[in-house]
This record gives C-alpha cells, sequence and structure tokens, in this order.
C-alpha cells in the first residue's frame, strides 16, 4: 500500500487529499493536513472517493448500441472510430453546425476538458458548442464586464469586514463568487471570521445554511432581488453612503441609477420583496458602511427571473461602494494558470460578450455569449429542421436529461438525433439513452491542475497532479478522447500556445501547457517544482501588486450601458402575480450530492434518497397534507411528484427542492427511491432572460396538489 498526496476533483474546490492506493486502486481517503490552503478539510461527497472509482456501476469499457437496443462493449479506439465516421457522413452532409458540444459539470473537473472542448469545436468550426455556465450563473459571467471592471480586482474575503450572499450557501456548495465565501472549510472559515468581526448579511427565501449565521437575515420572495437591491442602493443614496471620491473619479451614470432606484423607497421596496423595511435599511448601512467586502449572488436569483437585472445590481452596488483593491495592495484572485492581466488601480476596457458579430442561433434572438451557445436554445436546434439543424450531440460529463429545461422536450430532442455520444462513468440518465458511451479515466486516474479552483485562492496556490491510480480498463482521459476524434476527421485543436500537436498524442501536461499559455507559471513549471513530495506551491513572489494607473488612459465605469438602468423600470411594473399558481419553487443545493452524481454511493444514498420538497408546516396543515405525504406539484408547463418535507426554514409560499434527480420512462415513479427532476416544471420558450437565455429555474410559479 502506497499514500500519495493529490486533490480531490468530485467538485470544482480540489480539497488536498491523501489517498491510499493498493494494487493501483485507491482503498481510502482523508484530508491531508499538511495543506496550507485546506489544512485537513474534506466534505462527506469527497469522502467517497474511493468508493466512486471502485463502485460496481463504474463502466470499465465504451459501450455500443446495438440493433437491438442493448450494448456491448467495445475498445475505446472503435468506439473513436464508429463516432468518426459516423460524424465524418453528417459533416459532408450538413456542415459542422450539425455536430453540437456540450460541457457539463464534470467536464469542468477535468482541467483539460472545457480547453479540449473548445478547442475541439473550433477545429471542427461548429458554432453548436454548450456548457453548464449558461444553465447556472452566465449573467455575472457574461454581462457584467460591458460596465467594466477594475484591474487591480475586487475586494477579498480575508480582508474584509463585511459580506453580503445574495441567494447563494456556500457552506453546502462550496461556491460563491470570488470576492466572497472561498470553499476552504467555509463553515469554519465563515465562523471565523464572523468572531473576528466580519459581518454577515444574507438574502435568500429559505434560511439557509449561511442565513442561521447572518447578522441580517432578509427573507427575500423568490426573484424579487432586484427590489431588494433597489431599496438598498436608495438608502445608499439617500444617505450619501456610496464613495463620493471614487464615484467622481471613475463612474459615469450615476444619476441615471439614482434616478432609476428613487421609486424604491425602503417601504416600496421591502412590501416588494416582502422582507421588512426597517431590516432593509439596515442592511443597506451594515454593507455600506463597512470599509471593505463585496456584495455577490449565488445560483439563486440568477435563476429566478431578471439575472441580467441582478447582476448589474450588484455589480452596481459593489462599484458605487468602491469594493476594489487600491494602489500598493496586493490584488485579489492572483491565478497562476490564468494568463496574466494588467493589475492596475483603474476600469479595464469594457467587455461586450454577446449580441451584434457574436455567432447567432436560430432561436429567441440568443447569441454566443463570450464562446459558447445559450443551452436555452439547444432543444430547439436539435429540434427544428433547417440550416444549422443539430443532429448529432457529444456530451461530456453532463446530464441533459435531469439537467435540462423541459424533460420531456430534452428527450424528445436527444431521442431525435442522428447520434448521441455521452462521456460518462455510469449509464447516467442521458448516458444510457445515448447511442455510444465514451467511458473516462475517473479523477485520481489523470493528471490535474488547479486552474478551476484558483478562482478562490486568496495566494498563488498551485497543484499538479499526477494520475495516482491505474485505469480499471480500457479507458482514457477526456482530452485525448476528442483529440482522437480530431485526428480521425483531419481537424486540428487550436489552443491558446498555437495548435496542438496532431501526430502523436500530447501528454497531458503538454496539452496544458499550450491551453494555459501565458500564464504566470506553467503547468509542467508547477509538476517539475513540486514533483518530489507532490504537495502544493505557493508562488508568493508571483502574487500581483496594484500598479497606479496609466495617467493616459481616461476609461470609467459605465452604469447606463445596454439596457440598464432602464430594465429596472420595467421590473417595477411588470406584474408578477400568476392566476392559479401561487406557490414558488426555488432550487437548492443538497450535501449528499453533487447534481445528479452520488446517488449510486452507499453513504450519500444512505443520507438521502430523494429530493423532497420542503414546505412551511403552516401551508401543509391548510393544504391538509401530511409531512412525509406524496403530493403533485404543478406549473403552467408540466407537473412533478414529490415527498413533502415539513420545512421551518421555508417562509410560507415557497417549496424549496434540489434539481437533477429521478429519472424518466419505467424508473419514473420511484419517487422515494431516485426522486424526480424540478425540470419538468421549467420551460425555456417562456420566462428566460432575454441575454443569456437563462430559464426560470428557480421562483417557478406553482400549485401543490395532493397526488
Ligand atoms: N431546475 C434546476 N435546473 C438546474 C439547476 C437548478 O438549480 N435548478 N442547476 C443548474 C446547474 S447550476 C448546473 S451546473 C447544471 C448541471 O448540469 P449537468 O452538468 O448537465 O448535470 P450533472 O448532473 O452535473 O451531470 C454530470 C454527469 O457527469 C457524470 N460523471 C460523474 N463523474 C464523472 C467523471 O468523473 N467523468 C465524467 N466524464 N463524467 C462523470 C455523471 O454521471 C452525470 O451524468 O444543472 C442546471 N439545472
Ligand atoms: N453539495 C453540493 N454542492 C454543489 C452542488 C450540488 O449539487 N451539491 N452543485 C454545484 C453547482 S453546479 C453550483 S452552480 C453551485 C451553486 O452554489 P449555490 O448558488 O450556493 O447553490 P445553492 O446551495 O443551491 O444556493 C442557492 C440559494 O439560493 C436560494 N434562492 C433560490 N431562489 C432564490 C431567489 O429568487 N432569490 C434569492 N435571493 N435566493 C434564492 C436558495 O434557497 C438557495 O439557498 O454549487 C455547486 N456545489
Ligand atoms: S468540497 Fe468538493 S473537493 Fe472538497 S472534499 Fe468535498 S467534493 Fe471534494
Ligand atoms: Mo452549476
Amino acid at each position: 500500500m502506497k499514500t500519495h498526496r493529490t486533490f480531490c476533483r468530485f467538485c470544482h474546490a480540489n480539497c488536498a487529499m491523501l489517498v491510499d492506493v493498493e494494487h493501483g486502486r485507491a482503498t481510502a481517503v482523508r484530508g491531508d493536513s499538511d495543506d496550507p490552503m485546506f489544512g485537513g478539510y474534506t466534505c462527506i461527497k469527497g469522502r467517497q472517493l474511493a468508493e466512486a472509482h471502485n463502485s460496481p456501476e463504474r463502466l470499465h469499457a465504451c459501450q455500443v448500441r446495438q440493433v437491438d437496443g442493448a450494448f456491448a462493449p467495445v475498445s475505446t479506439e472503435a468506439a473513436l472510430d464508429e463516432i468518426a465516421t459516423r460524424l465524418r457522413s453528417i459533416i459532408d452532409k450538413h456542415g459542422p453546425h450539425a455536430v453540437a458540444i456540450y460541457g457539463g459539470t464534470y467536464a469542468f473537473q477535468n482541467s483539460a476538458g472545457v480547453g479540449a472542448i473548445a478547442a475541439f469545436a473550433g477545429g471542427l468550426g461548429t458554432r453548436n458548442i454548450y456548457t453548464s455556465v449558461t444553465l447556472d450563473q452566465p449573467a455575472k459571467v457574461y454581462t457584467t464586464l460591458r460596465y467594466g471592471y477594475w484591474e487591480g480586482g475586487m475586494h477579498s474575503f480575508d480582508t474584509a469586514d463585511v459580506c453580503f450572499m445574495i441567494g447563494n450557501n456556500p457552506i453546502v456548495s462550496h461556491y460563491a463568487p470570488p470576492g466572497s465565501l472561498p470553499p476552504f472549510s467555509p463553515s469554519r472559515r465563515l465562523r471565523d471570521a464572523i468572531k473576528n468581526g466580519l459581518k454577515l448579511i444574507v438574502a435568500d427565501p429559505r434560511e439557509s445554511d449561511v442565513a442561521k449565521l447572518a447578522d441580517i437575515y432578509l427573507p427575500v420572495l423568490p426573484g424579487e432581488d432586484p427590489a431588494l437591491l433597489a431599496g438598498i442602493l436608495n438608502v445608499v443614496f439617500r444617505e450619501g453612503l456610496h464613495d463620493h471620491n471614487f464615484c467622481g473619479a471613475h463612474v459615469d451614470g450615476l444619476d441615471a441609477l439614482i434616478a432609476a432606484v428613487a421609486p424604491f423607497t425602503p417601504e416600496v421596496a421591502a412590501a416588494r420583496a416582502g422582507v421588512a423595511a426597517e431590516e432593509l435599511i439596515k442592511a443597506a448601512r451594515m454593507f455600506a458602511t463597512a470599509s471593505r467586502g463585496v456584495v455577490s449572488t449565488g445560483t439563486g436569483p440568477e435563476m429566478a427571473g431578471n439575472g441580467t437585472l441582478t447582476a448589474y445590481l450588484v455589480t452596481a452596488l459593489n462599484i458605487v461602494c468602491a469594493r476594489f483593491c487600491q494602489e500598493g495592495e496586493l490584488s485579489s484572485i492572483p491565478r497562476v494558470f490564468t494568463a496574466a492581466s494588467p493589475r492596475r488601480a483603474q476600469v479595464g476596457v469594457p467587455i461586450q460578450m454577446y449580441g451584434k458579430g457574436f455567432p447567432a442561433s436560430r432561436f429567441r434572438g440568443l447569441t454566443h455569449l463570450g464562446f459558447e451557445m445559450p443551452c436555452n436554445v439547444l432543444a430547439d436546434e436539435m429540434l427544428t429542421p433547417g440550416e444549422g439543424q443539430v443532429r448529432a450531440l457529444i456530451s461530456i460529463g453532463g446530464n441533459p436529461i435531469v439537467a435540462f429545461p423541459d424533460q420531456d422536450k430534452m428527450t424528445r430532442a436527444l431521442d431525435g438525433l442522428d447520434l448521441l455520444v455521452s462521456v460518462d462513468v455510469r449509464m447516467a440518465q442521458t448516458a444510457k439513452r445515448s447511442d455510444i458511451i465514451l467511458a473516462p479515466r475517473m479523477c485520481l486516474e489523470r493528471d490535474d491542475i488547479t486552474n478551476l479552483s484558483e478562482w478562490w485562492y486568496e495566494v498563488p496556490y498551485a497543484r499538479y497532479t499526477p494520475a495516482i491510480a491505474e485505469a480499471p480498463g480500457d479507458l482514457i482521459d477526456e482530452y485525448a478522447m476528442l483529440w482522437g476524434l480530431a485526428k480521425r476527421l483531419g481537424f486540428g485543436m487550436p489552443l491558446a500556445g498555437g495548435p496542438c500537436p496532431m501526430e502523436e498524442l500530447p501528454d497531458k501536461a503538454t496539452f496544458l501547457d499550450l491551453m494555459t499559455a501565458g500564464c504566470p507559471a506553467t503547468p509542467s513549471d508547477v509538476r517539475d517544482d513540486t514533483a518530489h513530495d507532490n504537495k502544493a506551491i505557493v508562488y508568493a513572489d508571483r502574487h500581483p501588486v496594484v500598479g497606479p494607473s496609466d495617467p493616459d488612459v481616461a476609461r470609467r465605469f459605465d452604469l447606463t450601458a445596454g439596457d440598464m438602468p432602464r430594465a429596472l423600470d420595467r421590473y417595477r411594473t411588470a406584474d408578477t402575480a400568476r392566476d392559479g399558481f401561487a406557490y414558488r419553487m426555488v432550487s437548492r443545493r443538497t450535501r449528499h450530492r453533487f447534481n445528479s452524481t452520488g446517488g449510486h454511493l452507499s453513504a450519500l444514498k444512505a443520507k438521502a434518497s430523494t429530493n423532497p420538497a420542503h414546505i412551511n408546516p403552516d401551508d401543509l396543515e391548510r393544504l391538509g397534507i401530511a409531512d412525509g405525504a406524496l403530493i403533485r406539484i404543478e406549473s403552467a408547463v408540466g407537473w412533478v411528484n414529490a415527498i413533502a418535507s415539513a420545512s421551518l426554514e421555508m417562509r410560507a409560499g415557497i417549496i424549496s427542492m434540489a434539481h437533477a434527480f429521478g429519472d424518466i420512462g419505467e424508473d419514473a415513479d420511484k419517487i422515494s427511491e431516485i426522486g424526480a427532476s424540478t425540470n419538468r416544471l421549467v420551460s425555456e420558450t417562456v420566462d428566460y432572460d432575454p441575454i443569456t437565455g437563462q430559464s426560470l429555474q428557480s421562483a417557478i410559479p406553482v400549485r401543490i396538489a395532493v397526488a
């Protein structure tokens, strides 16, 4: 038995781990208490990493569907040959846009996953590249940079005296935007910070784990975050709590924002947001009078309608309170594996990442966001004949059957394809409907770097882990699969540092070096610097310091770019009542799953098998529904069955349910065993963000019936 140092990739946090390996197989995992960032922390999901690798459900070979519908195992080379032949005929007949590629959550957990997907799509020349980012929080990724950004970076959590979280529960999710709570032992970190004087404000319709620790908890109504934020800005301006000097020096459009929030007096805003006016005023004062710390959102408000407007108001509140690192300070989020950018005390060039000039979808006027097409249009692009119809989909580490809006429509779209390929470790809901399943190596069997988690590191921390376990079959890394397909089809894979070598498969470090070109330390540098013990390395001497502004640059934040702040006026006068649908269903994450992953692992399944509908006990009593009863929840789009669970965390009128549970077909009724997908209640063609296409996956208008 040998013990190896590595890091977990069950989720994006990349906790430092020690893994015992016997005969090539991982047998036990535990936190690495020597690590300077994680100090031994792990969560219950990560502790199942050995079982996940050795699970009897794990695919040890690629699978090809036969004429009788059953799968037969084949070698990886044979599976790639077959896929390439079928793609070739689709591309020859219909052109490259007929092939779509989707990177789901587990494409991100492989450090070369999304880079390889982008390179593959670039080489092929398809506009149909999708990732789960556009089902997640696209507004903050793609819409806020057009107002400008601060080159020196936002304040980071370690120096903050206030933290304002809106619809984000990082104690469970280990996710919060940079500047908010990092995912390293998040519960202890937050409690320690509070002990040291941090003020915490939380807005969430559910009294979440972080809400329970908050100095001020605002139980905002689902989808009404714009009212809450406009009310807070109203108080900030009225009381003159914004940073006048900073706004004078760096901000245009302040008057337009002040005018737009003027109708949102504390009373008006609080009534619309469903909170007490005094609490809203207290929160505004607590946030704006603190000296450092940011306001940010999680998935909740992004999915609850008005994602772009909410992201704008959050950006505006940070800007007017100048929550940025200043000249001479260490810049936040230093990042070792991301191309270095200037870190000066000045506004960066505003960046437009969508709209005119970007590849367009055939649907809803939506265009690429950055490099990707919004997931909103994928089903329609597959279902609708005409130029550019998608006829083949390669889904990598994703599960569209349970994760995308409108499950029935997505199922029809996938079933109608000429070719569906899934890269998956098991017969998950989407994988088992595929024509071909490519079985990949799992994380402990691959080399990887910490390029995903570094968006949360407050110091230049970096890791390169080699593969430490053997693959239990003929399995390869995702980057090698895409390389193998590109080579067979005869196109290259453009990477930031130049074209990927196509003669022979480059090793992963070479691929990662090309992918991260321009970064402060290359992946192979980090590998070489740490090869003696495989520990993390902190390049303290490469931590960028915020430099002086360039006197020749006159850039300012523009708070009136695009449709803002006019969109606030439309929101103010919109009628949000939905006849017949008195309840709002909100999304949430659970400790014992990572989206659809985890239900097959014994310890996680034992903790929770289903995704209950959490409902306030008074609501249940009024409806005559017993705690634990099977209920039917209906939206304008569809219905879903669920187990009712009385919960005092919920305010009246709200149901909270996790997504990505359940199945379709003959397993669809096993509610207490596997749960159900809330995306049966969601449509991507009504209630979607006009820029990002984000559908209403939270704050869904529903009604409750006894099943
Ligand atoms: N209603 C509603 N819908 C939502 C959300 C919501 O809150 N509410 N959340 C949205 C969000 S934030 C996201 S990110 C998406 C998620 O959308 P997806 O990423 O499409 O869904 P997942 O369930 O994460 O799919 C992960 C797949 O990877 C497979 N897998 C597990 N381990 C590995 C591995 O090591 N390698 C590979 N290649 N595959 C592996 C799993 O078996 C599973 O099939 O869902 C979105 N959908
Ligand atoms: N254990 C675990 N960890 C995960 C995942 C998982 O499935 N399980 N999924 C991963 C993924 S893909 C992602 S994107 C991240 C997401 O990370 P988070 O965004 O932190 O996700 P949640 O824990 O669901 O927290 C969202 C909160 O928003 C609240 N909310 C819902 N609607 C609204 C609204 O309209 N307004 C406001 N203000 N709040 C609202 C919900 O009640 C919930 O508490 O987590 C990641 N981490
Ligand atoms: S938080 Fe994420 S990375 Fe850390 S142990 Fe849990 S699953 Fe693994
Ligand atoms: Mo996500």
